[in-house]
């Protein structure tokens, strides 16, 4: 069915996307800036059908968090999680403590840790070796998804050596992919504002094509809603593609909603309180899914959204639902008011209450459960008052919601 536009400026767009045209960075820029949020989803939902029909994947994950200690404290201005050393709330979890953490898994379904950090000063490459190590003995059956590429280049600097070689040596230790965070904007000027000192966009880049090179996946993301423009978002979007085009290795493509509270970013800005609208949340979505045609899966993340945002994602381009999660610090942090965690369930019902299709999936989104119809997780949740359940399980976990 032809999409039902409000705004003409996306008519020509919509030509190409039902022609399967790659678009360019002007068309990127002109959905941005359409005030026709439903007309842009529906194109973004003709191109994700067209990848995936009406599957939506979701995986059962844990994050963890093994220091909050790092050296950009002072300089990664948005962030509110980093601590420096001797800072109140600064921690560093040993090796045994993060395997303790990890116990958390034998109750769960868990399949991939997700694990990511501060740059912390003394932590030697041996730390991370040894951590992923020891979990890939303890929990043979669960993917290892760790490290930015941030701290990737940090480890290589405090080992003198190359970014490949840690990779390499992180790989042999059983690191199956890596996650998307660090990027933040690409733009130089965003960098110096908010993220001064942190690895440049090149290097950023550079680590993920190597990873890739060493057939080790990654993600991708953006953190929107800060002082970037439009321009900033496109031009970041536009090397994401470019580097896509090259090796392939992306397997989604995450945006990041800036929340402001407890940072100096949301204080310089006078915005501590306020997170991103919910109209932008989904235009980030549906322009990511539009503009990235060369990378497979858009993921939305619940914990900065909340859980019913990312559920109304689903019909704006987007494929996959961040998972169970667990511990959550690095948003919470900063004043998100979601659940820490949601249960297995809890998201199967989440994706089937939008009329989608839930697939469990590993990293490398691979299958691993599809639900009949009649699978008894779909049943109404005991004491529930609602339909599926899963809306008012999701009203009582999520409190008053976002602030
Ligand atoms: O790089 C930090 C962001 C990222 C704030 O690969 C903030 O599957 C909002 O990249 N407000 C780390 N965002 C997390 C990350 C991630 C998350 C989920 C899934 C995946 C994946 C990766 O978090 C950082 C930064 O962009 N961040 N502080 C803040 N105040």
């Amino acid at each position: 069915m032809p999409a039902r536009l409000e705004d003409r400026a996306l008519e020509r767009i919509a030509a190409k996307v039902e022609a399967g045209e790659r678009l360019s960075p002007e068309d990127a820029l002109v959905l941005f800036r359409t005030p026709d949020l439903l007309g842009l989803g529906q194109l973004a939902d003709t191109a994700n059908r067209r990848k995936n029909g009406d599957r939506v994947f979701f995986s059962a994950n844990q994050h963890i968090n093994p220091t909050n200690v790092c050296i950009l404290r002072h300089t990664c201005i948005f962030c509110s999680f980093a601590r420096t050393p001797r800072e109140d709330g600064a921690y560093t979890r040993t090796l045994e403590e993060v395997f303790e953490e990890a116990e958390a898994a034998r109750e769960q379904p868990t399949r991939e840790f997700h694990i990511v950090g501060g740059l912390h000063p003394k932590l030697r490459l041996s730390y991370y070796v040894d951590l992923i190590r020891g979990l890939k003995e303890r929990f043979p059956g669960v993917h290892i998804k760790a490290l930015t590429a941030v701290e990737i280049a940090h480890l290589a600097r405090i080992e003198k050596t190359t970014t490949r070689q840690v990779l390499r040596e992180l790989k042999d230790a059983g690191l199956d992919t890596l996650p998307g965070g660090g990027a933040e904007v690409f733009s130089p000027a965003v960098r110096a504002t908010i993220a001064d000192r942190k690895l440049a966009a090149e290097e950023w880049l550079r680590v993920h094509r190597e990873a890739h090179e060493l057939g080790i996946p990654s993600n991708c993301t953006m953190l929107y809603g800060h002082v970037e423009t439009l321009e900033d978002r496109v031009e970041h979007l536009t090397r994401l593609r470019d580097l896509q085009d090259e090796t392939g290795g992306f397997l989604t493509y995450i945006p990041l909603a800036y929340h402001p509270d407890h940072n100096e970013l949301g204080r310089q800005l006078g915005r501590e309180g306020t997170a991103t609208t919910g109209f932008d949340d989904l235009k980030n979505i549906a322009v990511g899914r539009l503009f990235l045609d060369n990378i497979p899966h858009v993921k939305t993340h619940w914990p900065m959204v909340t859980p019913f945002l990312s559920q109304i994602a689903l019909h704006f381009g987007c494929d996959d639902v961040e998972g169970t999660v667990v511990y959550e610090r690095v948003y919470h942090e900063a004043g998100a008011h979601t659940p820490m965690m949601l249960s297995y369930g809890e998201l199967v019902r989440l994706i089937k209450g939008a009329g989608k299709e839930p697939v469990e999936r590993d990293s490398l989104y691979r299958p691993v459960r599809t639900f009949a119809p009649d699978d008894p997780i779909f049943r109404p949740a005991p004491g529930s008052t609602m339909g599926s359940g899963a809306a008012q399980e999701l009203v009582e976990l999520v409190g008053t919601g976002r602030a």
